[in-house]
C-alpha cells in the first residue's frame, strides 16, 4: 500500500514535469543595429531583428529551447553560446565556433536545440566568434523555479554590467594582434555601462524585497557594484544556490553572475545612488577622460528626482568585496574525493616571431583545427582517446568518463583572469592570494597546500589572482567536447585556451550527440569537412597539415634587436596607430613595457649587441615536464 502511494506520488510528479515542459521557438537574425549606449557616440551594435539591447529569454527547469539562429551579416560568420549550460547529451549544441560546431556562415540559419536539464537561475548567451559579445551580440537568460526557490522575494530584477567601445572590434582587434602592440595591452574601453547604459534609473517601491539578478555581459573588465545605504544579500552564483551572505560591495568578474536580495527602505522620501565602477587593475592605461565610477540611481521618490539627482556615493576602500570563495553552496555538495586526474596548466603572456603578443598554456597558443573538434571526436572510431588527432596546438586533454579530474591553474602572468568551463560547474577548492608585480609568481605545490573546504564553492567562472593559482575539480560526467578559457575576449582571440576531450567513446554511442543535418549544411557552405583530425585528414594520426601557432623569435637575434626592431616599427606609424589606440601611452613607457615583459636590459652595453649573444627571451619558469598526471 506505502509502495504504491509512493509510486503513485513519484508517477504524478513525473507526468506533471512531463505536461509542464515547454518548447520555445525562437527566430533570431543577427545583424548590426544603430546605437547610443553610453549616450556619447553613435556606432553599430550587433542585434536580434535589428534591435538593440537583445531579449531577455526566460524559460522553466526542464523546458526545451528551438532558436533558430539567422546570419543577416553578408561578411561575417556568427554563432551562439548559452553560457552555463551543461548541454548535457547534446555538446553538439555549445556553440563555439571550430569546437562543437562550424561557424555559420553569412545568409545561414542554425537550429540550437536543447533541453535546459537540472539547471536553474541566471544565465545568460553571447557569440562565441571573435570579437562579437564586445560588439553587442550577448543577452540574459534566465531558467526559473518557481515552485522551488529557497528565499523568499517580491519582484525579481535584471541588471546587467559591461564595458564599451566606441570603435568595433574590426578596427580593435587588428590594432591589438600586432606587432605594433608588443605588450599585448588591451584596448581601453571608452564607457562601462549598466544595463547597456550609463545613469541608469531603477525605480523601486518601499517596503519591498527585490531579487536582482546580476550579470556581466561585458568583454574585459570587472566590476564593484555598491549601493547607498542598502545591501545585497548573495543567494545565487552562476547558476548554483548560496547560502545567504550580505555585503555592501559586490566584485564581478565578465561571464559571472550574482543573484542578490535588496531589501528597500520603509519610506519613498529618499532617493540613493547605486555605483559601478572598473576594477583599475585591469587596464594598463587609464585616460584622464575616463570615468571610473558610474553613478545610477535608485528612485523611490519621482517629484524629489526631477528636482535633484543623488549625488556619487564613495567608499573609503574597495578591498573589503565578498570572497566568492567562502560562499557555501545550499546542495551542502561535498569536496569531491581526489582527484583521479590531474591538468596543470601555467599561464603567460609572450611574443612568437610575427612580434604579436600571444596568450599561451603551458607553452601552446589555441589555434582552431581545420575541423571542429567534436567532429573528430565522432569520426576517429577508437583513436578518439588518442590526444594526438585533436591537434598540437589545440591544447587537448582527454578525459576518462567519471573521473574526478583537477585543473590547476599557475598564473605566470601579473594579470587577474577569470576562466570558465563549459559544460560543467566545478568546485573552487584552493584559491592563493595575489603576489606582488615585483615577487616571483607562487605555483600550485601538491605536497603542501592549503585545507580544502568541506563544501566548497561551486560555480562556473571564477578569477585567478596576479601571479598566483587555483584549482578547480570537477567530475567527468558530460561526454562531450568542452571549452575551458580566459572570458576575456582579448585573452582568448590571444589563445588562452584549452580543449576538454571527455569520454569521446561514449560521445560516439549517443544517440543524441549525432550531428544534424544542419550542422553538415553550414560547414559544407563554409568549406569544412565533417570528419577528420586536427589536419581535416582522414589519417588520423597524420597532423602534418595542421593549423599551428607562429614561430618563436628567431635565435640568434640580440635582446636589444628585438627591442629596437619593435621600435624603430613603432616609431614609424606611431603617430598614425598607436596614440589614437593607447590615448595617453607615451613612447618611453612603452619601450619601457616592452623591456620588462621581453624580461630584457636596456642599459646593456651597445658592444655586448654585436656579439650577437642572449636569443631566448622566451620566459622559462613555467614548470616543465608532462603538464598531466593520472592518479591509478
Ligand atoms: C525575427 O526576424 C525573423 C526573420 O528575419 C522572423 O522570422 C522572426 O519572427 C522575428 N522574430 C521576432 C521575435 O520578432
Ligand atoms: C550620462 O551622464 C553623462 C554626464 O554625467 C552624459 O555625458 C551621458 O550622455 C549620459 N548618458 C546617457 C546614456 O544618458
Ligand atoms: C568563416 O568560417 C570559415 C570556416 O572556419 C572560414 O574559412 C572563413 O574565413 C570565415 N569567414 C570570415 C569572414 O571570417
Ligand atoms: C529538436 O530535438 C528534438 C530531440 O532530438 C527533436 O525531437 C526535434 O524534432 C528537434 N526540433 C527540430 C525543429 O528539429
Ligand atoms: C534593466 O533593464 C531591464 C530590461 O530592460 C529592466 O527590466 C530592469 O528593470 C532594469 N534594471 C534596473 C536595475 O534598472
Ligand atoms: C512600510 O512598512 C512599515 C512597517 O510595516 C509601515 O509602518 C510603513 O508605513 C510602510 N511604508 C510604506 C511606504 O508603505
Ligand atoms: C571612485 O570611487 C572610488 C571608491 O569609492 C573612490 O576611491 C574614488 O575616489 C572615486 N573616484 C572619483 C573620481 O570620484
Ligand atoms: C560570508 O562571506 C564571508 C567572507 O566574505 C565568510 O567569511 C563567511 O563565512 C560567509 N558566510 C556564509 C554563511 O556564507
Ligand atoms: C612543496 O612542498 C614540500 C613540502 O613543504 C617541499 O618540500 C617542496 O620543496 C615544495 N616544492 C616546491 C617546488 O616548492
Ligand atoms: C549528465 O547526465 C548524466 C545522466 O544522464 C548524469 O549522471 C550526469 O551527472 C550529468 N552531468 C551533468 C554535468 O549534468
Ligand atoms: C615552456 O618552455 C620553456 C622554455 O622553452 C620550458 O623550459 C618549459 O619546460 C616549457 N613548459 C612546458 C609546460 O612545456
Ligand atoms: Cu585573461
Amino acid at each position: 500500500m506505502k509502495s504504491a502511494v509512493i509510486f503513485l506520488a513519484v508517477f504524478a510528479s513525473f507526468v506533471s514535469q512531463l505536461l509542464a515542459a515547454e518548447t520555445h521557438t525562437w527566430w533570431f537574425e543577427a545583424g548590426w543595429v544603430d546605437a547610443n549606449p553610453d549616450g556619447m557616440m553613435d556606432r553599430k551594435m550587433i542585434g536580434f531583428n535589428n534591435s538593440w539591447p537583445l531579449p531577455t529569454l526566460r524559460v522553466n527547469k526542464g523546458d526545451r529551447i528551438q532558436l533558430y539562429l539567422i546570419n543577416g551579416f553578408d561578411d561575417r560568420n556568427t554563432s551562439l553560446h548559452f553560457h552555463g549550460m551543461f548541454q548535457n547529451g547534446t555538446n553538439q549544441m555549445d556553440g563555439p565556433e571550430m569546437v562543437t560546431q562550424c561557424p555559420i556562415p553569412p545568409g545561414e540559419t542554425f537550429l540550437y536545440n536543447f533541453t535546459v536539464g537540472d539547471q536553474v537561475g541566471t544565465y545568460w548567451y553571447h557569440s562565441h566568434t571573435m570579437g562579437q559579445t564586445g560588439d553587442g551580440m550577448r543577452g540574459v537568460f534566465i531558467i526559473e523555479d518557481h515552485d522551488n526557490f529557497p528565499y523568499d522575494y517580491d519582484e525579481e530584477v535584471i541588471l546587467t554590467l559591461s564595458d564599451h567601445y566606441h570603435q568595433d572590434s574590426d578596427a580593435l582587434i587588428p590594432k591589438f594582434l600586432s606587432r605594433f602592440n608588443p605588450t599585448g595591452a588591451e584596448p581601453i574601453p571608452a564607457n562601462f555601462l549598466l544595463n547597456e547604459t550609463r545613469n541608469n534609473t531603477w525605480n523601486v517601491e518601499p517596503n519591498k524585497t527585490y531579487l536582482l539578478r546580476i550579470v556581466n555581459t561585458g568583454g574585459f573588465v570587472s566590476q564593484y557594484l555598491w549601493m547607498q545605504d542598502h545591501e545585497f544579500t548573495v543567494v545565487e552564483i552562476d547558476g548554483i544556490y548560496v547560502e545567504q551572505n550580505t555585503t555592501n560591495l559586490l566584485y564581478i568578474t565578465v561571464a559571472q553572475r550574482y543573484t542578490v536580495l535588496v531589501t528597500t527602505k520603509d519610506t519613498a522620501d529618499e532617493n540613493y545612488a547605486m555605483m559601478n565602477r572598473v576594477d583599475i587593475d585591469m587596464l594598463d592605461v587609464i585616460p584622464d577622460e575616463l570615468e571610473l565610477n558610474g553613478t545610477n540611481y535608485i528612485v523611490y521618490n519621482q517629484d524629489k528626482f526631477q528636482q535633484e539627482k543623488p549625488q556619487p556615493y564613495l567608499l573609503d576602500s574597495i578591498d573589503d568585496f565578498l570572497d566568492d570563495f567562502y560562499l557555501k553552496p545550499l546542495s551542502k555538495e561535498k569536496l569531491l574525493d581526489d582527484a583521479d586526474y590531474t591538468i596543470t596548466i601555467d599561464v603567460q603572456m609572450d611574443n612568437l616571431g610575427n612580434g604579436v603578443n600571444y596568450a599561451f598554456f603551458n607553452n601552446v597558443t589555441y589555434v582552431k583545427p581545420k575541423i571542429p573538434t567534436l567532429f573528430t571526436a565522432l569520426s576517429a572510431g577508437r583513436l578518439a582517446t588518442n590526444e594526438l588527432v585533436y591537434g598540437t596546438n589545440t591544447n587537448s586533454f582527454v578525459l576518462q568518463g567519471d573521473d574526478v579530474v583537477d585543473i590547476v591553474l599557475n598564473n605566470l602572468d601579473t594579470g587577474k583572469h577569470p576562466f570558465h568551463l563549459h559544460g560543467h560547474t566545478f568546485q573552487l577548492i584552493e584559491r592563493h592570494e595575489a603576489i606582488d608585480d615585483n615577487d616571483d609568481p607562487v605555483a600550485f605545490n601538491a605536497t603542501d597546500h592549503a585545507e580544502w573546504p568541506e563544501y566548497p564553492m561551486i560555480r562556473d567562472t571564477a578569477y585567478v589572482q596576479p601571479q598566483s593559482y587555483m584549482v578547480m575539480r570537477f567530475k567527468a560526467d558530460n561526454p562531450g567536447i568542452w571549452m575551458f578559457h580566459c572570458h576575456l575576449e582579448w585573452h582568448l582571440d590571444q589563445g588562452l585556451a584549452i580543449i576538454l576531450v571527455e569520454d569521446p567513446l561514449a560521445l560516439q554511442n549517443e544517440e543524441s550527440q549525432q550531428l544534424t543535418e544542419n550542422h553538415k549544411q553550414i560547414c559544407s557552405k563554409n568549406g569544412v569537412q565533417v570528419e577528420g583530425n586536427a589536419a581535416a585528414s582522414m589519417d588520423f594520426l597524420d597532423l602534418s597539415a595542421q593549423n599551428v601557432q607562429e614561430k618563436r623569435l628567431p635565435t640568434g637575434f640580440t635582446a636589444r634587436g628585438i627591442v629596437a626592431l619593435v621600435f624603430s616599427c613603432v616609431a614609424g606609424v606611431l603617430g598614425l596607430v598607436a596614440i589614437s589606440f593607447y590615448g595617453m601611452q607615451d613612447i618611453d613607457d612603452v619601450e619601457e613595457r616592452v623591456a620588462r615583459d621581453l624580461d630584457v636590459d636596456l642599459d646593456e652595453d651597445d658592444d655586448e649587441e654585436e656579439d650577437g649573444a642572449v636569443a631566448e627571451i622566451v620566459a622559462s619558469n613555467s614548470s616543465a615536464g608532462d603538464s598531466s598526471t593520472r592518479k591509478h
